[in-house]
């Protein structure tokens, strides 16, 4: 498979895993796992006719950015879900500090409501502002990071999850606990 091949095939697993199982006729268990097997067949039926699980095995261990994991016969998305049955993940204590990454036009509405989990289920965050940076920057406009205070947060009842791929997910954080960090070389202005 050629890289555009593997760009394609990896979007269309994250569709399947992490918003529309029942269009590809899969049906996520509570940890969102599924049987390679399943979504074999049925990739083939939604515009990948020749896929073998030896394709899907080779773009999840390709992927730079680790979206998808493999355990023996079966696979799920790290993290992204918007399907109505929340994903159960077990609650972690943060570090101290979490960052999340955003556009400068959702700042205002962050500081008044809080960062929500918007579409997804759970609130995506970041170990580090130069991986927060980059995430935001492959979005349109002009990024801002934001600092937030797990460990406090969390002290005071806000739940955090990790995953195994090193991201941090979290449930609603409200803005007592979120600050904006000024524009440093760190964060592309793009
Ligand atoms: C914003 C991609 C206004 C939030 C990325 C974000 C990540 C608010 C957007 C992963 C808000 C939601 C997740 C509020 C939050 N008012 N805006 N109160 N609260 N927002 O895509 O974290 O490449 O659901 O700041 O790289 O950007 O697909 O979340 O801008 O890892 O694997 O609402 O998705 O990964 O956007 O991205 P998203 P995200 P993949």
């Amino acid at each position: 498979m050629q890289v555009n091949e593997f760009t394609k095939l990896s979007k269309a697993v994250s569709q399947a895993l992490r918003h529309e199982p029942m269009v590809y006729g899969l049906q996520l268990d509570s940890e969102g796992w599924v049987y390679l097997e399943d979504l074999v067949q049925s990739l083939k039926k939604h515009g990948f006719e020749n896929i073998e699980k030896e394709d899907i095995i080779a773009m999840v261990g390709k992927s730079e950015k680790k979206r998808h994991q493999i355990l023996e016969d079966r696979i799920k998305a790290y993290y992204g879900h918007s399907t109505n049955g929340k994903i159960v993940k077990r609650d972690q204590l943060p570090p101290e500090i979490l960052y999340h990454g955003t556009n400068e036009d959702n700042v205002s509405s962050i500081l008044e409501k809080g960062l929500l989990p918007m579409d997804r289920q759970y609130v995506h965050l970041s170990t580090s502002k130069e991986l927060a940076a980059i995430i935001a920057g492959r979005r349109k406009g002009k990024s801002v990071i934001l600092e937030i205070k797990a460990m406090i947060a969390r002290n005071c009842g806000i739940l955090f999850y990790k995953e195994e791929n090193g991201v941090w997910l979290s449930d609603a954080i409200p803005s007592n606990y979120i600050s904006v960090l000024p524009p440093s070389p760190a964060v592309p202005d793009l």
